[in-house]
């Protein structure tokens, strides 16, 4: 067991990966999965990993720029994950953590701590106080046709899944009805069914169309308005029996508490990636708690099933494989559910893939 680990390089590679599915959304699809993997080198010999998900190939080659720009800042560095993370928020107070310099901070956040459990010989888990356990996962679809996809719903079913979400938000409000009975006919009535609207309607719009699919025993409602808009949700919450969902664009622990101010949410799911990684995770993690919030998670399959497993509100973990492809061995369901691995988050990188999927 080593004492400390020292950053001596901080390697970015850019990858525009393929997912099983596309994701169609009211806000833009996602048709491939844009990923920097990242790769902090140790004096020690330890690597720690992970990757960040750019949400377009558009920002791969800024967000390698931005690895440029912020390596001499941390090179020489302790791998002492609350300390670099104090030094970011000092060194950007005045720039914001949000955007794409957030998302970099959080992810080098987690590869910090898959070093810190590579050095262990544990998984991140274990050092955060828990253990591995099998985390209960709902299969993500983007918008579906329940007929051209009426198999590959079949097909979750049988993997195990006991919760499905879709995508709402279509250009005829009618649709969403439509679509939201014919997979709830599909799945029968004991598989949770949660709906994601993505940010696409004012609070007035979001209050008719939820009103006109809630006999269909949601789950839950999500991002039926702008992110930003607090006030929004909550307005929305209050018309509506269905739970409403948020927390997938909240940046650092601050936006949760102010969520959860604006009592704009029933249920959260953080992102990890947005949220300050493993250490942001696990500050709203204690927030969560103490508001007695159920915490699902968003992407990030392989690190999200460690910080589930030690947030005492946990929910569901989403299943929406964006890693999958240029990892050694991806993360499994099994039974519906997906189980930490270690050592650290679990993740070895599949380099033939890489080369592969690798862009300049
Ligand atoms: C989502 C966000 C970004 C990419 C794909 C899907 C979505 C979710 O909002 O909840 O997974
Ligand atoms: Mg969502």
């Amino acid at each position: 067991m080593m004492d400390s680990l020292t950053i001596r390089d901080i390697r970015a590679r850019a990858v525009n990966a393929p997912i099983a599915r596309p994701v169609r959304t009211a806000s833009g699809a996602i048709e491939t999965a844009p990923l920097l993997l990242l790769d902090v080198l140790t004096d020690e010999g330890v690597t720690g990993s992970a990757y960040l998900f750019g949400y377009t190939p558009l920002m791969l080659r800024p967000l390698m720029s931005l690895v440029d720009a912020l390596r001499p800042e941390l090179l020489g560095q302790s791998v002492v994950p609350l300390q670099r993370m104090q030094q970011m928020q000092a060194r950007f107070r005045l720039l914001g953590l949000q955007g794409l310099l957030g998302m970099l901070v959080s992810t080098l956040d987690m590869a910090f701590w898959d070093a810190l459990g590579k050095a262990a010989g544990q998984p991140v888990v274990r050092l955060l106080g828990g253990e591995p356990g099998a985390m209960r996962a709902y299969d993500s679809y983007g918008m579906v046709d329940p007929v051209a996809d009426a198999a590959s719903l079949q097909r979750s079913l049988d993997q195990g899944f006991r919760a499905i979400k879709i995508k709402l938000g279509y250009a005829d409000p009618k649709r969403d009805r439509e679509v939201t009975r014919a997979v709830r006919e599909l799945i029968g009535p004991d598989v949770a069914l949660m709906v994601d609207f993505n940010q696409s309607l004012s609070p007035v719009e979001a209050i008719r169309r939820i009103r006109a699919i809630e006999d269909c025993d949601l789950h839950w409602v999500e991002e039926p308005v702008s992110a930003e808009d607090l006030q929004g949700h909550a307005k929305v919450r209050s018309a509506v029996t269905a739970n409403i969902q948020t927390g997938e664009n909240w940046w650092f622990a601050r936006d949760a508490e102010q969520a959860l101010a604006a009592g704009a949410c029933d249920l959260m799911m953080p992102d990890l990636m947005k949220i300050g990684g493993i250490t942001g995770w696990m500050n709203v993690a204690g927030i969560a708690a103490a508001a007695s919030m159920p915490v699902s998670s968003h992407l990030f399959i392989e690190a999200s099933a460690h910080v589930l497993a030690v947030t005492p509100t946990c929910d569901w973990l989403e299943f929406m494989d964006f890693g999958g492809a240029v990892l050694a061995e991806p993360n499994r369901v099994e039974q519906g559910c997906v189980t930490a691995r270690g050592p650290g988050l679990g993740m070895v990188w599949d380099e033939a893939a890489v080369k592969r999927y690798q862009i300049d």
